[in-house]
This record gives C-alpha cells, sequence and structure tokens, in this order.
C-alpha cells in the first residue's frame, strides 16, 4: 500500500513509518518540524538524542535498502496538502500531525488557539484534500481516549445507542474532554464524521490512550534510527516521567490522589493497531472508531508498579493536582475491536520497565531537573494575546 503519515517526525510518527516500511508498504511522511520548534519554546530536549529528518531518511535507506520519502510543510497550508496528496496518491493517510500536549494547550490563551486552529484547520485540509483527490483514500486519525472524559457510564467504541422517550438511535458518544488539546480532538471527529456522511469517506478515528516506551524493533537498530522521549512537565506523558523520575532519584510525581485512571498502550502495540487499522480499510462513508489502548491503571498504581519495580529507594509525592479533573471516578472503557482485528497486546511488565530503566540511565545526563515539575495550571487564564502558528512555534 502507498502510506503518508502525517506528523511523521514525531514520537509515534516515525517509529509508524519505519514499522510500515519494513513491513513492505511504501511509505511518506510530512512534518512542519513544530515539535521541534516546542522543544526550543520550552527551552527542553527529547531525553534520547534524536537526528534530523534527513539523517533519519538517509539512515533507513542505508539500514533497509529502502526509501521514505519526505514532504516538509505546514498542514494549515490548503496548497500543500492538496499538492502533495495528488503528487503521493495514498491508499492511506494515517494522521498523527497534530499539537499533541494538552498542559502546552492550556499555557495561556495563545496556545489554546494555536492548538485548535493547527489541529482543526490541519485535518480539515486533510480532508478536503480526500474529498477533492480521492474519496477512496482511508483516513486514520489519531484521536484519544481523553475525548470521552470519565462519564460515569461504560465507555464504548466511538457510537452509542440510547433510547429517549420510547425511540432508539445511534449518536456518537458523548464528549466530556478534559483540556483545549482533547477538545481540538473531539472537533476533528465530529468533522470526519461529517466527512464520512458527505463525501463518503473512508475513516478510522483511533482514540488512543496514554503511550508508553522508548522504541520499537525498527528504532533500536540504529541510534540515527531512534525516536524521541520526553519528560518535562508540558510534553512527558504519565508513565515514562515517572520512569525518568525513579532513576534521577526524584519522587514520582502523583498529581492529586492519583486514582484517576486512564488507558495505557506501549508505542510497540501503537504501530502494530495502526498497521492493522491501514490494512483493514473502513467502508465507503464509515465513520469507525477504534479505542486504542490494551489496559488501564490509575496514576497511583502506575506509580506504585513503578517504585516497587526500581532497585534503588523511589518515594511517592502527592503533588497538588495542576489540572482540573476527576480523581476518583467510574472507568470502563472497551477496547476489543483492535483485538479482533489481531492486536495481540503488550502489557506492562517487569521486562518493559527494565528495559525502559536502561534507556533512561544511559541517557540520564541530558535530564534538566528543573523542566521536572508542573507548570501549567488549568484553572488560571493567562490571557496572553493570540499569536499565528509560526510566531508561536518556529521550524528550526
Ligand atoms: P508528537 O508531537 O511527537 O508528533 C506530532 C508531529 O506532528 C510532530 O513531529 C509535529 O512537528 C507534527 N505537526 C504538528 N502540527 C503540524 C502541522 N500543522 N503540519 C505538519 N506537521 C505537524 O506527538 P506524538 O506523541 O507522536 O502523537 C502523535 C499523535 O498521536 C497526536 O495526534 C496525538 O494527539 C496522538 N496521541 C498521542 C499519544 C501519546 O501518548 N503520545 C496518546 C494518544 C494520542
Ligand atoms: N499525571 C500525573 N503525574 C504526572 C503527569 C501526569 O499524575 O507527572 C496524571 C494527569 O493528571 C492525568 C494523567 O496522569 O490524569 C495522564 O496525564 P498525561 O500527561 O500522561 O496524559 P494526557 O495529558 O492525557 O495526554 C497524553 C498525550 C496526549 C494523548 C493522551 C491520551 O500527551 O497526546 O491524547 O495522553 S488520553 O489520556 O487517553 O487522552
Amino acid at each position: 500500500m502507498q502510506i503518508l503519515v502525517l506528523g511523521g517526525d514525531g514520537y509515534l510518527g516515525w517509529p509508524t513509518a519505519l514499522h510500515l516500511s519494513d513491513l513492505g508498504h511504501e511509505v511518506a511522511v510530512c512534518d512542519n518540524f513544530a515539535r521541534r520548534g516546542y522543544d526550543e519554546e520550552m527551552g527542553v530536549e527529547s531525553l534520547i538524542p534524536i537526528a534530523t529528518l534527513d539523517e533519519r531518511l538517509g539512515a533507513w535507506a542505508e539500514i533497509s535498502g529502502k526509501t521514505i520519502k519526505p514532504y516538509v510543510g505546514d498542514l494549515c497550508d490548503a496548497a500543500f496538502v492538496h499538492k502533495m496528496v495528488a503528487d503521493f496518491r495514498p491508499d492511506t493517510i494515517v494522521h498523527f500531525g497534530e499539537q499533541r500536549a494538552a498542559p502546552y494547550s492550556m499555557i495561556d490563551q495563545a496556545h489554546a488557539v494555536y492548538t485548535q486552529t493547527n489541529n482543526v484547520v490541519g485535518n480539515l485540509n486533510v480532508m478536503y484534500a480526500i474529498a477533492d483527490i480521492d474519496r477512496d483514500i482511508h483516513l486514520v486519525k489519531l484521536g484519544t481516549m481523553g475525548e470521552y472524559g470519565t462519564p460515569n457510564i461504560d465507555i464504548e467504541e466511538g457510537w452509542l445507542e440510547v433510547e429517549h422517550n420510547g425511540r432508539r438511535d445511534r449518536v456518537l458518544y458523548p464528549k466530556r474532554p478534559g483540556s483545549f488539546y482533547h477538545l481540538s480532538k473531539v472537533h476533528d471527529s465530529h468533522n470526519i464524521e461529517f466527512g464520512c456522511r458527505i463525501w463518503g469517506m473512508r475513516a478510522t478515528d483511533l482514540n488512543q490512550g496514554v503511550v508508553y516506551g522508548a522504541d520499537t524493533g525498527q528504532t533500536k537498530l540504529d541510534p540515527r534510527l531512534a525516536t524521541r522521549f520526553d519528560y518535562d512537565g508540558v510534553f512527558g506523558t504519565v508513565l515514562n516521567r515517572m520512569v525518568i523520575q525513579a532513576v534521577l532519584g526524584h519522587p514520582l510525581t502523583v498529581y492529586g490522589n492519583g486514582s484517576q485512571t486512564r488507558g495505557l498502550i506501549n508505542i510497540v502495540d501503537t504501530v502494530e493497531c495502526i498497521r492493522i487499522a491501514s490494512e483493514n480499510p473502513a467502508d465507503r462513508g464509515e465513520f469507525r472508531v477504534f479505542n486504542q489502548f490494551t489496559e488501564s491503571m490509575s496514576v497511583r498504581q502506575i506509580a506504585e508498579t513503578i517504585a516497587n519495580e526500581y532497585p534503588g529507594e523511589c518515594t511517592i509525592d502527592e503533588v497538588d493536582n495542576p489540572r482540573v479533573e476527576a480523581e476518583n471516578h467510574y472507568y470502563n472503557a472497551k477496547h476489543s475491536r483492535l483485538e479482533e482485528l489481531g492486536l495481540k497486546p503488550t502489557l506492562l511488565s517487569t521486562t518493559l520497565i527494565d528495559h525502559l530503566f536502561e534507556v533512561v540511565e544511559r541517557h540520564r545526563d541530558r535530564v534538566d531537573l528543573a523542566a521536572i515539575m508542573p507548570t501549567v495550571r488549568w484553572a488560571a487564564t493567562a490571557n496572553e494575546l493570540p499569536r499565528t502558528a509560526s510566531e508561536l512555534a518556529p521550524a528550526p
């Protein structure tokens, strides 16, 4: 298959491009390097050093003999997106190319506006390119489990059968997300579902849980193929952060009482889920939703698992929760559809955690301890005036 990976220079997009290329698909990647720009803006760096996109592509060609084609540009530029899709003529577009950190979107008005503009406009441009060029292109879009929030009923995979005043209907599952970032994904989901109805688009919305892990079969082959690994209070996600905190002797930062529960998935399963979704496309006009996570744990359980596993001393701190989120809540989210299509879950294990400790140990000198504590508070309203996307996140 011809597969175009948007956001192909990011934490998940790069390993996905390698995995798909390794399996024999013709792969292209698109990125505007916004993520490298946020690093400059925040004054932080990936724990694991990452090569430039050119170096990555060169290394992959050298090691595998396979070529991945780069498209460097901004998804918010409609003409660029149209030209790229017309040039590559993909069967599948995998869309990772958005601003993905909830705390970044909550810094102030400028960052909220940037996040929603970047994500919603970029996604609309991709939809219009598909509608104009070839409506059979399957859009595999990365959404998030956080779109649902933490409702007091079971979470289904995208759709809900309801009975109201004696009548029945199948409706999009009601959403109650917890940040302007998570909201941008809800807006995308609604736009895509509408595109399926009006244009007969084929779409799979992958509501992914929090990803952890540092490498995949391909990124391990050469340091130039490594993917990024974030630990700072803005871009670092909970399990990855806690592994680094343990190795650095920093108390594990549980926000609030730690009862909040999230779906988790290992990075090796992420890339496999994308393969499965791509090779089993949605039907014409179908808006299909898969919940992409393999196990759920409370933040406290994650902290206790890491603390128990760490061979040295490790303490857990209950930090004043910087977010506005439910801590004690019901959580039962379905996630069977990817497994029905063949996903073999990689569950959190001693081996996986020990491997992460080793990776962090190797790069521990690169950690900036000052970047660890959370700095963004949800309830604050810093309303610095919005800037343009290029002022906010200049490409390096
Ligand atoms: P990332 O920030 O590392 O990668 C996203 C990439 O998209 C970056 O390289 C960035 O430069 C690029 N990008 C952003 N805006 C762009 C634009 N306008 N034009 C072109 N490129 C653009 O993020 P990630 O962790 O790899 O996440 C990828 C996707 O998966 C995101 O959509 C995210 O919401 C979703 N997701 C991530 C996680 C997680 O835990 N990392 C969990 C669930 C869902
Ligand atoms: N948390 C802590 N301590 C920390 C960091 C986080 O207790 O040091 C808590 C948060 O309060 C939250 C939970 O852990 O309750 C998850 O936070 P996170 O930063 O790991 O994840 P989140 O902000 O939800 O975002 C991440 C990715 C995002 C993706 C989402 C999947 O950055 O791109 O969409 O995970 S999900 O959470 O399922 O929506």
